[in-house]
């Protein structure tokens, strides 16, 4: 089978192509990747080259020893994937121990995967200890008004979870364990990889001051709508804190208890402490 006639690799491009609508990569910006099933490798193993070297990823992954991956490109511009996806994608390989890659299809400009491979793989490795197998799909993308709310709420899981519940009902049905938070770091290597990697390993969503948002999921449809609400949910909190207004009222923690309740949901009750209503007057200044 030709790799593109593939089923994922056909939602992988729609995927990147329906983040690049949202205007959520700009230039060359966010990143993404698949980790692929076995049988969606097998199928497709006439097609690889395997005869590349490997590179070292500067992290090791012991649990995703020889996966494939399917990734976007270093420098590659998402506008871009939809009309010519094999000179802005490719999959890659892992190793024997999960320490480095090689490319086997596609990435035919640049010939490497995103700067930011090694957090897509230590993420995929917590991720998937995390959800017992299930987790495949990483995405890393600069949504505006999440970028701008780093600058106004504090670098911590508790207030960027409840203020991203407070903002509208749906938020806690999606990720009822909250999201995590770090604070600035230098992008694109084995430091900021470690740190995402240590947030994942509770959260399935992680936000990097002053430059963007990972979401992970099963599927690329959860991965992707994970990410909308969370975009959604932050361009509210942008327009309410503008708009100048004392808010008057929100979400509370019982409303939230409700719901989870409700739903069957399993919020993290944690986050809830010392709790940070939206509602409270803005003080004159
Ligand atoms: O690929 O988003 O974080 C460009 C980036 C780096
Ligand atoms: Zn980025």
């Amino acid at each position: 089978m030709a790799v593109l006639d593939a089923q994922c690799v056909q939602d992988f491009i729609q995927c990147a192509h329906n983040g690049w609508l949202q205007g959520w990569h700009e230039r060359n910006g966010g990143n993404l990747s698949y980790r692929m099933k076995a049988e969606e490798a097998a199928e497709l193993q006439g097609a690889f080259d395997e005869s590349g070297e490997w590179t070292p990823l500067g992290v090791t992954a012991e649990n995703l020893a020889n996966e494939y991956f399917l990734v976007t490109g270093t420098n590659r511009y998402f506008q871009n994937i939809k009309q010519k996806p094999a000179e802005n994608i490719g999959i890659c390989k892992l190793n024997a121990d999960g320490s480095a890659y090689k490319v086997v299809w596609g990435l035919t400009v640049g010939h490497k995967p995103t700067s930011e491979f090694a957090t897509h793989v230590m993420n995929h490795s917590v991720r998937v200890k995390a959800t017992n197998g299930t987790s495949r799909v990483i995405s890393h993308a600069h949504p505006t008004d999440v970028i701008a709310l780093t600058f106004i709420l504090e670098n911590s899981a508790k207030a960027w979870s409840q203020a991203l519940w407070q903002a509208m009902t749906e938020c806690v049905v999606i990720f009822p364990q909250g999201v995590g938070v770090i604070e600035w770091m230098v992008c694109g290597g084995p430091d900021i990889a470690r740190a995402s990697a240590q947030e994942m390993e509770k959260y399935a969503a992680l936000i990097w001051a002053q430059h963007g948002l990972f979401c992970a999921g099963d599927d690329f449809d959860s991965t992707f709508g994970m990410m909308h609400a969370i975009v959604k949910a932050a361009e509210i909190l942008i327009k309410v804190f503008s708009s100048g207004k004392p808010v008057l009222q929100s979400i509370e923690p019982e409303g939230l208890r409700d719901i989870a309740k409700a739903f069957n949901l399993p919020l993290d009750e944690s986050l809830l402490e010392d709790w940070d209503s939206l509602a409270l007057p803005l003080l004159p200044f």
